[in-house]
């Protein structure tokens, strides 16, 4: 197994961190555009490899996107982060012109690559990706679901004083301060409704604080964060490598479903060795559905900056 990691900033990095100590693949590239930045974070990691035990091999390239062929997973992370007070929208005109020609560049060399999207705005980063690759829908992926159930289930967890191994809880939507749905009345704990043991009070704000979990971590930090976002990724890769055929909350391309086309939305799919190998598509309550069609309609409106722009 052979992977690519794009982007050796914190988020990259973390990735390239956790698929290694997992031992994911024997091969992991690390690429960066900054001069020697992706090889100085691979050795780093490699040396940590006597310590922890694993037999990944991370290399480190300068845009060498030759060395990246033939990987069978690649995870885009390159552009800005956000900086506090900003929104993930506001990084559009810059990012998408780096994802594009990364998408370009990875393609050339491995062609048949499942890619999984982190740049932001995700949702409109993971359109331009499946309109820019012309791969199959079911090999691209966008992470930001897998985070913001996380971030759902972390103040569930707080606010129930339990574990969060024990709560399933999912974030559907896009992944914006304004277009995510924790669906607060699907969550469970060992399959009892957490509603039962949370006031109306309560539940309001643990969706509210699970919508600003990025920003709020913006906030905090000065740029956007990168543990959470790090192990996201590594549950879809690890669904993939592993073909386990977990149930994640994906940016993926929609055909109809949930009432949605031609748009990239985060919704419950399966994941497995060929990327997306089901979209779940369940039955949402009228106030849920209406929720998915306003942000369906806000990450559009997004979209749309690509195509006035001729970039999809
Ligand atoms: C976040 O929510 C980076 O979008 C990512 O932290």
């Amino acid at each position: 197994m052979k992977i690519t990691v794009v982007g050796a900033g914190a988020v990259g990095a973390t990735c390239a961190d956790n698929i290694a100590r997992k031992e994911l693949a024997e091969e992991l590239i690390l690429l960066d555009i900054r001069e020697g930045f992706a090889e100085g974070k691979a050795i780093d990691m490699m040396q940590t490899s006597a310590l922890l035990g694993f037999d990944t091999k991370i290399k480190g390239v300068t845009n060498d996107y030759a060395a990246t062929g033939n990987s069978e997973v690649v995870v885009i992370t390159s552009g800005l982060p956000r900086k506090p007070g900003m929104t993930r929208e506001e990084l559009i005109g810059t990012n998408a012109n780096i994802v594009k020609s990364v998408t370009e560049s990875i393609l050339k060399y491995s062609p048949n690559t499942i890619i999984i999207v982190v740049s932001n705005p995700m949702d409109t980063m993971n359109y331009l990706t499946m309109k820019t690759s012309g791969l199959p829908k079911n090999r691209i992926l966008g992470m930001g679901g897998a985070l913001d159930s996380s971030r759902f289930k972390y103040y569930l967890s707080q606010e129930l004083g339990c574990s969060p191994a024990d709560l399933n809880a999912v974030v559907i939507g896009g992944h914006g301060d304004t277009t995510m749905i924790p669906l607060i009345n699907h969550a469970t704990w060992n399959s009892i409704p957490v509603t039962q043991f949370l006031s109306k009070e309560q539940q309001d704000k643990i969706v509210a604080d699970t919508m600003v979990g990025g920003a709020t971590l913006t906030r905090l930090i000065g740029t956007s964060a990168w543990y959470a976002p790090g192990a996201g990724v590594l549950s879809m890769v690890e669904s993939i490598v592993r073909d386990e055929k977990r149930l994640i909350s994906s940016g993926v391309y929609l055909e109809g479903e949930y009432g949605q086309k031609d748009i990239s939305l985060v919704v419950p799919v399966v994941i497995g060795k060929n990327g997306v190998e089901k979209i779940l598509d369940f039955k949402l309550t009228a106030d849920e559905q209406a929720a998915f069609n306003k942000s369906a309609d806000a990450v559009r409106a997004m979209n749309q900056v690509l195509v006035d722009s001729k970039m999809v």
